[in-house]
């Protein structure tokens, strides 16, 4: 464990358990706020786990997933390094939304602001049954500036985001899932096993499709019904040229592949 790369290496742990990288914010006397050295120590970290493994974890060290963003550099900055600064965690999250490997989110304690804005840019999200939510931007004077506006808004609605950011108010993990934020709440103490076990079944699907859920799905929701349909339709169309697909469809036909499950 531990990342050799430079930036704030200190400020996250990176593992490899077989195909899955896991990465932990740790920080945890701020509570995992995010400053400008931690979001490269996030970027360093996702970009090795996208050259060694095919699935990742991010989970918060400590009570607590992330604070968002910190608040102690952030009063300090002139106008054009804040706009600088946003656009950074823009494209460091944009690595993980639109990257080339499936990122599960383990949620305990806190994910607040730009730690939501985080859990919002992966793939899947478990949460603690004891974890929360808020934005509390508007106690603070400030506005959402690591794509909340773009992602929280797609994922729980626009409406729902107004509200966390009007009235601050903390959202249980409950009403997360209800509002479609997160999709799976689990037991105390078991969302990074969860969020491991998650990862590690998507490590196993095929290489482009995975590649093609991430990138083609968000892309596909930008455009209009036509556009969409016509994407899709080339998209499918790749997957199915692969070797991978070959040999996955003839396993299935020769019953050497597993069946579709009823849900437990
Ligand atoms: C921080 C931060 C931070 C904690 N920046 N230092 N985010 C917020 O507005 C959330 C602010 N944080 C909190 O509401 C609470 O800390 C928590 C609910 C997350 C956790 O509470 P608790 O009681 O466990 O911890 P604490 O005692 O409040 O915090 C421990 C220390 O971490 C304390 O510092 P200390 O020197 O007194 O020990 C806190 O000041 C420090 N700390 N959170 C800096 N965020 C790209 S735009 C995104 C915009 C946003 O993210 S806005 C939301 C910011």
């Amino acid at each position: 464990s531990g990342t050799d790369t430079a930036a704030g290496a200190d400020l996250v742990t990176y593992e490899l358990r077989g195909d899955v990288a896991l990465i932990g914010l740790n920080r945890p006397v701020k509570r995992n706020a995010i400053s400008d050295r931690f979001v490269e120590a996030i970027f360093d970290a996702v970009v090795k786990a996208q050259r060694e493994a095919k699935a990742g974890v991010i989970f918060g060290h400590g009570a607590h997933f992330c604070a968002g963003l910190d608040l102690s550099e952030h009063s300090e900055k002139p106008l054009f390094e804040a706009v600088q600064g946003s656009r950074r965690w823009h494209a460091v999250f944009d690595q993980i939304e639109r990257g080339t490997i499936p990122w599960v989110a383990a949620i305990t304690g806190a994910a607040v602001g730009g730690g939501f804005e985080l859990a919002a840019s992966v793939q899947l999200r478990v949460a603690d049954e004891k974890a929360f939510f808020a934005l509390p931007e508007g106690q603070r004077g400030i506005f959402v500036g690591g794509g909340g506006s773009v992602r929280i808004s797609r994922l729980i609605g626009p409406a729902r985001m107004g509200d966390m950011m009007l009235t601050g108010r903390s959202v249980s993990a409950a009403d997360m899932e209800r509002w479609g934020g997160v999709s799976y709440v689990v037991p105390e103490g078991e969302a990074l096993d969860k969020a491991l076990e998650l990862a590690a079944r998507t490590a196993q699907n095929a290489q482009f499709t995975n590649y093609a859920i991430i990138n083609a799905l968000p892309r596909i929701a930008d455009m209009s019904s036509e556009d969409g349909l016509f994407a899709e339709s080339m998209v499918a169309s790749l997957a199915t040229m692969t070797d991978d697909a070959k040999e996955r469809l003839r396993a299935f036909l020769e019953k050497r592949a597993e069946k579709v499950q009823a849900p437990e």
